[in-house]
């Protein structure tokens, strides 16, 4: 035990120089601030563009709808999801070469154009605290555990009496991408039983061989690619990494499959969270997949009505959104942070708190914007280490909140069929334990509680 404790600390110590460098920026509070308010991050030169309802795309292009306007079509996302509701042009991803903001003031004076936004930048939601390592799992112990932490979710309570999530429920993980053969993780990650992997869309959900989720990032199929995907793999473990089989960490629903949607390398973008969005829906309806929730570890940019219309197309399908309620450390009901302030009935907004119950200095806030809190600072999972070998890193954010909850609902979904959708949040925000320190800057002013009898 002594020896793999350390080893573990030595992995992370080593893992963790290596992301300071790229993440140091990107997670300073100050920065993403000034970035999320002042002037959200966006792809340069790209434009996202809904026309009103009866506007078509003519068969010459963007060029016959717009004469003269400097944009020209770079992707029309058209998915089985938006098809399915009647959407007949989708979301046009247009380039140009004028600044964006001209651009879209250009564009929403067009009265055939019902959105006219930029292709945000959107980043992960772990804290930058490398110094944070205690090497427990205090995010899963309860008040009857042992160890025993009461600021825990208490999923060890649960499987204590028998709820470990066994029960065919499935969850995606928007974010990077997943180690699936990690030590920890093996046959937790959802195999598509649909799609044979034989270079053929066997499925016909437009992806080829999607037997693993898909890569929206790369526009591929392998959803694991290095240990730049870190942080998905470590959200994927506090979700669902196995239990009770002596080895790592054990995830809060061991009975849980994930589906890895990966659209994010450390920052992604608004075109793909949409096609990751659909990408679960289109899933659901086409399979009648068991999905009740996904996972959002992520946020960033400003508001954007086509990224809420995917979140609305979930919801439609009793897929839950949960997210991170953002790590600027701010009140997001004066200063909204996405996607957890869109004001979609299905979004679960998480805050962080610290194993001694204080809101975690780093997380966001709001008395209307944010729902419950739940373990964040110090969390311990699954990460890739050298080489893609199995590792095990402490990471801090509510990055690492949002998973904890996802997890809960799995085991929630696991017992009651009848609990989906906004049953399965009321479920969720019925079980929530008061806490102090959340009272009055959260919607509940609870903390998660997973301890199942
Ligand atoms: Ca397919
Ligand atoms: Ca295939
Ligand atoms: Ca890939
Ligand atoms: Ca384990």
């Amino acid at each position: 035990m002594k020896s793999t404790l350390s080893s573990l600390a030595l992995m992370s110590l080593a893992l963790f120089p290596a992301l300071g460098a790229a993440q140091a920026k990107a997670f300073n509070p100050l920065d993403s601030f000034a970035r999320s308010i002042a002037s959200p991050s966006y792809v340069e030169g790209e434009v996202l563009v809904k026309l009103k309802a009866g506007v078509r795309l003519p068969a010459r292009g963007v060029q016959a709808l717009f004469p003269g306007m400097d944009v020209v079509l770079e992707e029309q996302i058209l998915t089985a999801a938006m098809r399915t509701v009647g959407e007949q042009t989708g979301v046009l991803l247009l380039r140009t070469t004028r600044p964006v903001p001209e651009m879209i003031e250009l564009l929403k004076a067009d009265p055939r154009v019902e959105v006219a936004e930029p292709n945000f930048i959107v980043e992960t939601q772990q804290a930058n605290d490398p110094h944070y390592l205690n090497g427990n799992l205090w995010g899963v112990y309860g008040r009857e555990t042992t160890p025993q932490n009461i600021y825990g979710v208490g999923a060890a309570q649960a499987w204590n009496n028998g709820f470990t999530g066994q029960g065919n429920v499935i969850v995606g993980v928007i974010d990077e991408g997943i180690l699936a053969t990690h030590e920890d993780l093996q046959g937790q990650v959802w195999v598509n039983p649909f799609e044979p992997v034989d270079g053929i869309d066997n499925d016909g959900n437009g992806f080829v061989d999607d037997n693993l989720g898909w890569d929206f990032y790369n526009n591929d199929r392998t959803t694991y690619d290095d240990t730049g995907d870190n942080h998905g793999t470590h959200v994927a473990g506090t979700i669902g990494a196995k239990g009770n089989n002596g080895i790592g960490v054990a995830g809060v629903s061991w009975g849980v499959r994930m589906i890895p949607v990966k659209f994010l390398q450390n920052s992604g973008s608004t075109a793909n969270a949409i096609k990751s969005f659909d990408y679960l829906t289109d899933l659901k309806t086409r399979h009648g997949l068991n999905i009740v929730a996904s996972n959002n570890s992520w946020g960033g940019g400003g508001f954007s009505q086509t990224l809420k219309d995917a979140i609305t197309r979930c919801e439609q399908v009793n897929i839950l959104t949960v997210c991170a309620a953002g790590n600027n450390g701010r009140n997001t009901d004066t200063q909204p942070f996405y996607p957890s302030c869109y004001d979609n009935v299905s979004i679960v907004s998480v805050a962080s708190i610290t194993s001694t119950g204080s809101r975690s200095s780093f997380s966001n806030y709001g008395a209307v914007t944010v729902d419950i809190g739940a373990p964040g600072s110090g969390v311990w999972s699954t990460v890739p280490g050298t080489g893609n070998t199995s590792a095990y890193a402490s990471y801090n954010g509510t990055s690492m909140a949002a998973p904890h909850v996802t997890g809960v609902l799995a085991l929630i979904a696991a017992t009651d069929p009848g609990y989906r959708g906004l049953k399965l949040k009321g479920a969720l925000l019925r079980r929530g334990t008061p806490t102090t320190t959340l009272s009055g800057i959260t919607q509940t002013g609870d903390r998660t509680n997973g301890a199942l009898r």
